[in-house]
């Protein structure tokens, strides 16, 4: 005789009766808490680091912003090298590329079919060229994935501000989202309207930026399109914006958030309370994690005149911290400059900043530790605490139902050296603890070294210096739901 049982991974297993009588005592995972994860913000979380490249007709005006009347003819690197640049990139530990297809100066880096104004109007590479395609192309040749960033605000067209502006933009989307797939993010920013060249009208244009451009349509035709595709904004609704542009997450920051006006009334691209958007809501009704967009420069562009104050690794080791070790992820920008390559000082503190990830993140120092706990759900070896240290994110450490507040003990055999303890919690089934602590033994009783607030998807503790441990505890201190945490590591600076 057959039967059918859900396994604790969720599959719909058939098994035979002598084997279903053993599984029938087996006690079902703890159910999820509040607004939970798509696979493709699971995917998105994984990425952790990914890279953003300023690129348009403003490289070459030393601008940040360009006007709209730009002559396609200025965009003319010398040496565009998009090999070069993905390489770069990749091995600074990013996993994913995010282009600037177009800026809010409307000049569009691939030939569309949407405006005249755009790269096959350029001389360069006589009209041919295709710099989405490039680096599309070079950044999967390097294990990158790629996506779009396409400013909703375009300084060049002149119907900007009526309707078929708004066709025009869905119909650029839906070129990029068409012709470069697969894309696993979609940007759009908040900054709209204004003065602008418009097609030669040169004027003031303001827009409603909760109605004009209807973004729940837009969003339908993104995700009809490229349904695994990420779409980040202000206001999600996949991804948020973090609220400022240094990289820096809130702390707690909440994967859970429901955006707010700025003046209090309804959200939208570009008209959201920013303070909130760090720290996103506790018990919110959408799961829309932060993502922390900063440039290696003080620019989004690349500007000679900025070659000396590009951050050093230390800094964007801190940024990493601030943001990954937050919960949310990073997005650098590294701006390719005239030549059409990454600058030589951006390599050198993207380079140094990889091998310190790849290095200190190599083991986990917890590996091989003793656990136990003070409590595991049903006594069942499935919810163990060693789970937490297997290196697998599908497997977990969980309590009773009852039990809110449980510790566990590691015990090493040989003293730990440690400055860095990363947790997680297995977020498919939401966002549960709300503070934790780890204590060290010292012989005689516990000493707390490290305590956090919000998990979700990741915490990275940084202690000041390194502590030395044969037995640690990890205090769940606060919870809204049985904690379910996939991991405990440690990890020593190099
Ligand atoms: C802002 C834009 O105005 C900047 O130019 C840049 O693209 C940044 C990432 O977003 O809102």
């Amino acid at each position: 005789m057959l039967r059918s049982v859900i396994t604790r991974r969720g599959f719909l297993a058939t098994l035979p009766a002598a084997l279903a009588a053993t599984s029938a005592r087996a006690v079902a995972p703890p159910k999820s808490y509040g607004a939970l994860p798509s696979n493709r913000q699971i995917r998105w979380h994984e990425m952790e680091t990914t890279a953003f490249l300023h690129f348009t007709v403003n490289t070459f005006t030393d601008k940040e912003w360009g006007y709209g009347d730009e002559d396609p003819n200025i965009f003319n690197p010398t040496a565009f090298d998009p090999d070069a640049i993905a390489k770069a990139l990749a091995d600074a530990g990013m996993r994913g590329v995010i282009l600037t297809c177009k800026h809010h100066d409307g000049f569009c880096l691939w030939p569309t079919k949407t405006t005249e104004h755009n790269i096959s109007k350029s001389s360069w590479k006589s009209g041919d060229g295709d710099v989405v395609g490039d680096i599309a192309n070079a950044a999967r040749n390097h294990g990158l994935t790629f996506g779009v960033y396409l400013s909703p605000w375009d300084r060049n067209n002149a119907a900007y501000g009526t309707p078929s502006y708004v066709k025009i933009y869905r119909q650029q989307l839906t070129e990029l989202l068409t012709t470069y797939p697969p894309i696993f993010e979609i940007w759009h920013d908040g900054a709209n309207g204004g003065d602008g060249y418009y097609g030669g009208a040169r004027q003031k244009r303001s827009i409603d930026r909760n109605t004009y451009y209807d973004w729940p349509g837009t969003w339908d035709l993104a995700r009809s399109l490229q349904p695994e595709a990420c779409i980040f904004s202000d206001v999600g609704p996949d991804i948020r914006w973090v609220g400022n542009e240094r990289g820096i997450a809130g702390d707690p920051c909440w994967d859970t958030y429901d955006p707010v006006g700025a003046n209090g009334g309804q959200a939208s691209p570009g008209n959201v309370r920013e303070r909130e958007s760090a720290t996103g809501t506790r018990h919110g009704s959408h799961w829309m994690p932060a993502e922390c967009d900063v440039s290696i420069r003080p620019g989004w562009f690349w500007h000679e005149a900025e070659n000396a104050r590009v951050k050093t690794p230390r800094q964007l080791i801190d940024l990493y911290y601030q943001s990954v070790g937050r919960g949310a992820n990073l997005l650098l920008n590294v701006p390719p400059n005239r030549e059409g390559i990454l600058q030589a000082e951006d390599v050198a503190s993207l380079k140094a900043f990889g091998e310190y990830r790849k290095a200190t993140f190599a083991a986990n120092l917890a590996a091989k530790a003793h656990v136990t706990a003070s409590n595991v759900r049903a006594r069942q070896s499935d919810y163990e605490a060693k789970h937490m240290l297997d290196g697998r994110t599908d497997t977990y450490w969980a309590t009773d139902d009852e039990v809110l507040t449980p510790d566990a003990t590691f015990r090493f055999n040989h003293p730990v050296e440690f400055n860095i303890i990363r947790l997680r919690e297995a977020i498919r089934l939401g966002q549960r603890v709300d503070a934790a602590a780890i204590d060290n033994w010292n012989g005689h009783s516990w000493d707390q070294v490290a305590a956090c607030t919000s998990i979700g998807a990741r915490r990275l503790i940084r202690l000041e210096k390194p502590v030395s441990a044969t037995r640690l505890r990890l205090r769940i201190t606060q919870a809204a739901a049985p904690p379910v945490l996939t991991e405990f590591a440690l990890f020593r600076e190099r």
